[in-house]
């Protein structure tokens, strides 16, 4: 691999477990607004992860759970409203700092950052979830950090379609092989490596048990002195802490 010129990081999953006490419950909240009597328990949740994006998330739970459901006038507006709805609710969880970055993130965001490493993110979820839990974690500034933010509708295709990482190196000006992305789920790695990228996967407890063949490694977390990181395939660096000099060594071999 030519050296690492950037890194291309997942939101949900990867920069903060954001899934079962944030999504989930603000899907639940937006279901409660409408005065409908769904709910959406971690199991269950877990199994609609399969399908990306929120909007497709609730197309995907009727069609599999609700057929005989009839929305009170379109559905499109109907999964809009809902959508906008639960995305309002996610936003206010981030704002109340329910949902701390995972275990090593900052670390090495700002490692990336005072090397001269750019940084960009490809996400499926929504920007206002992005740019939310950036500032709320991290401060406003930290939206300055990534060259480019792709995320939710800017793409036609949500992953596992490999189109927000086209995106994302298309605006960076980059190769896919010269760019590092860092993902937690099977949907993730299959978008990245479609894109041609190399892939480290950090997996959490709904991705754990995913088919993750084809990252360079898979660890439980990047690690921290307290938390350090675990090999569950391929390397993991001794210090249990991923940083730069690791990341640069793992692409050189890809
Ligand atoms: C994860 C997703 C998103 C979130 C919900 O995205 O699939 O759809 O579950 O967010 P990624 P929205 O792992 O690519 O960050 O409701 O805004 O889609
Ligand atoms: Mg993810």
């Amino acid at each position: 691999m030519a050296s690492l010129q950037a890194l291309i990081w997942d939101v949900d999953g990867t920069l903060a477990d954001t899934e079962r006490h944030g999504h989930r419950e603000a899907f639940n909240a937006a279901f409660r607004d409408m005065g409908l009597d769904w709910h959406w328990p971690e199991d269950l949740y877990g199994e609609l992860l399969e399908v990306t994006g929120g909007k497709e998330r609730i197309r995907h739970y009727l069609r599999l759970h609700r057929p005989d459901f009839t929305p009170p006038g379109d559905l499109e507006r109907f999964v809009a409203e809902m959508h906008t709805r639960k995305t309002a609710h996610f936003v206010s969880l981030l704002e109340r700092g329910r949902i701390p970055l995972r275990p090593g993130v900052e670390r090495v965001l700002r490692q990336a950052r005072e090397a001269g490493l750019p940084l960009a993110i490809a996400t499926t979820t929504s920007p206002a979830n992005v740019e939310t839990l950036l500032e709320a974690n991290l401060g406003r500034e930290a939206l300055d950090w990534f060259r480019v933010i792709g995320a939710g509708d800017v793409v036609p295709r949500k992953k596992p379609a490999p189109d927000i990482y086209h995106y994302v190196l298309e605006h960076l000006g980059l190769p896919p092989g010269a760019c590092l992305a860092i993902e937690d789920s099977r949907q993730g790695l299959t978008a990245a490596r479609e894109a041609g990228m190399p892939v480290l996967v950090t997996v959490n407890a709904y991705t754990a048990g995913d088919p993750l063949d084809g990252a360079l490694a898979v660890l439980d977390r990047l690690g921290t002195p307290e938390r350090p990181c675990r090999a569950l395939h391929g390397p993991a660096p001794e210090s249990g802490m991923v940083d730069l000099d690791w990341l640069r060594a793992l692409t050189a071999q890809a």
